[in-house]
């Protein structure tokens, strides 16, 4: 069990001598003896992270480390799992390229196998989802700029489809008709974003190869996007002229906002990219007199200046936050709240980032219409015994 490891088994050594007592509670996550986690009071009644088969919440009050372990790690798709021979297993990569090819894992590996830390979190996570939908790990597998030069992009592929090996019938509707066809899960890019350094086939996660639920054999992670663009199943890399417009890449996958542009209201609508800066509190513990409360940033990869935490009507204080993490990990904060009394209190965080960009609060999101992309500040209750 987790909680019985002690601080000195999480630190091992490495912080030894720096006094356990003044590191932030970020440094050992795990709980210490004579650390109890403190209630939260609003999970709504029944909630549980399983949810069935094929979906699963990320229960993030059990976070114990700055990874999501793989039987934990969340989990949702919209066409099931399709289940994929790794042995036979051949990327396919297509369209306007010099050289097509069809590459098994071995192919891809032989390309040079690195090592990538990332989170995400699906662009529909938010309070009502109790946050469950994001997680933290570490992967295995190839950049997609050298599958990208092993091929040879010709001068006039502009963009690059990424199909998942999930298929199911969507009816795609124009103009008040409707067709029913057999549609692949598949997600675009432009070029230039693909032949960045950071898009990666991951083949892996935590060492070991993807479970099913992550996308075995391949995927696509694109660090510091919501989880849409993180094709599972990866089957197909296809490079084309005309911006590719299917249904998840297109339509489900839009956020509808009124912003002041050139002085006056404009209602826009933007495809699912980047992730907005968002802190959550994920974990509250006491130990003596002092509530350590510990959560996570999500953004896309932008330095952070500061996460604070507040109170109930208290002022804003400064956490401390894990920057020793790498660029596209998620950063874990904490925060340590003196003399608290019992009761119920309502705790809340906000993360800034170093271009000075505020994580906003549920009004300022008022002329968000759809429903992705709740970056919001999300105020979490807690009960002290
Ligand atoms: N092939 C395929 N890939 C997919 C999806 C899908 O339905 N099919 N769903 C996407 C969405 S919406 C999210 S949030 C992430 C979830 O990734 P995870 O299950 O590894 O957490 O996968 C993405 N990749
Ligand atoms: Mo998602």
């Amino acid at each position: 069990m987790k909680n019985e490891l002690t601080r000195r088994d999480v630190l091992r050594g490495g912080a030894v001598g720096l006094g356990a007592l003044t590191l932030p509670a970020w440094a050992f996550p795990a709980l210490a003896q004579g650390e109890t986690l403190v209630e939260f009071t609003d999970y709504p009644d029944g909630w549980k992270s399983d949810r069935g088969p094929e979906s699963r919440f990320y229960d993030i009050r059990n976070i114990d480390g700055p990874y999501t372990a793989a039987d934990q790690f969340f989990t949702t798709q919209h066409l099931g799992h399709p289940q994929i021979d790794g042995n036979s297993f051949r990327l396919k990569v297509t369209g306007l390229v010099d050289r097509p090819a069809e590459m098994s894992l071995g192919d891809l590996k032989a390309l040079g196998e690195t090592e990538l830390v990332a989170g995400f979190e699906c662009s529909g996570n938010s309070a009502r989802a109790m946050q469950a939908l994001a997680s933290n790990a570490r992967w295995t597998g190839v950049p997609l700029k050298k599958v990208l030069d092993s091929v040879g992009v010709k001068a006039n592929g502009r963009e690059v489809v990424f199909f998942g090996g999930d298929h199911g019938t969507e009816e795609v509707e124009f103009r008040g008709r409707k067709y029913e066809v057999d549609q692949q899960y598949g997600r675009s890019m432009s070029v230039n974003d693909a032949m960045d350094a950071d898009p990666f086939i991951a083949t892996g996660m935590d060492g070991k190869p993807l479970s099913v639920h992550q996308g075995y054999p391949a995927r696509l992670i694109v660090p510091g996007w919501y989880g849409a663009p993180n094709v599972k199943w990866l089957s197909n890399v296809h490079v084309q002229q005309d911006p590719y417009l299917g249904k998840y890449q297109a339509r489900w996958y839009r956020t509808l906002r009124g912003q002041m542009v050139g002085g006056e209201m404009k209602w826009t609508e933007n495809a699912i990219t980047y992730m907005r800066l968002k802190s959550v509190v994920a974990r509250v513990s006491r130990m003596g007199d002092t509530v350590n409360v510990m959560g996570f940033v999500l953004n896309d990869g932008t330095p952070l200046r500061s996460v604070e935490v507040k109170v109930d009507d208290g002022a804003w204080q400064q956490a401390s936050v894990d920057s020793g993490q790498p660029k596209y990990g998620w950063k874990l904060f904490s925060y340590e709240w003196k003399g608290a009394s019992a009761g119920e209190h309502t705790i809340v965080s906000r993360a800034t980032d170093a271009n000075g960009d505020v994580q906003p609060t549920r009004d300022d999101l008022e002329n968000k219409k759809t429903f992705l992309e709740d970056n919001s500040q999300h105020p979490r209750t807690v009960r002290i015994a």
